[in-house]
């Protein structure tokens, strides 16, 4: 009796997991961190893409926010020491709406 020989299961598992990260997707969201630090946003500038998370850290010892010029996206208050998410879709400036000269811009890269 002569029996058919099979490839491991773990080099087919191997073959098939090598397919599915290959242009399955195009860019894996990313989280960027923006630092609040003496009254700055540090990056100033920062470039995201379509689905991205930016973080925004505040290391001051006030409360601010990062609050998009046309409002389609805010941080709301930022507690000293605490941070907050958001999730920005398109380009624009930005600012914190206690300290109005504390400005910020997002490009959109990839498109
Ligand atoms: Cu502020």
């Amino acid at each position: 009796m002569m029996r058919t020989p099979r490839p491991h299961p773990a080099l087919v598992a191997a073959a098939l997991l090598a397919l599915a990260g290959c242009g399955a997707r195009e860019h894996q969201p990313e989280r960027h961190t923006v630092v609040i630090r003496n009254f700055l946003f540090v990056p100033a500038a920062e470039a995201v893409r379509e689905g991205d998370e930016v973080l925004f850290l505040n290391h001051d010892a006030v409360p601010h926010t990062a609050t998009a010029a046309d409002r389609s996206w805010d941080t709301g208050n930022i507690p000293a020491n605490g941070s907050a998410v958001v999730r920005v879709g398109k380009a624009g400036t930005y600012k914190c709406a206690y300290h109005p000269t504390m400005t910020g811009s997002i490009t959109m890269a990839g498109k």
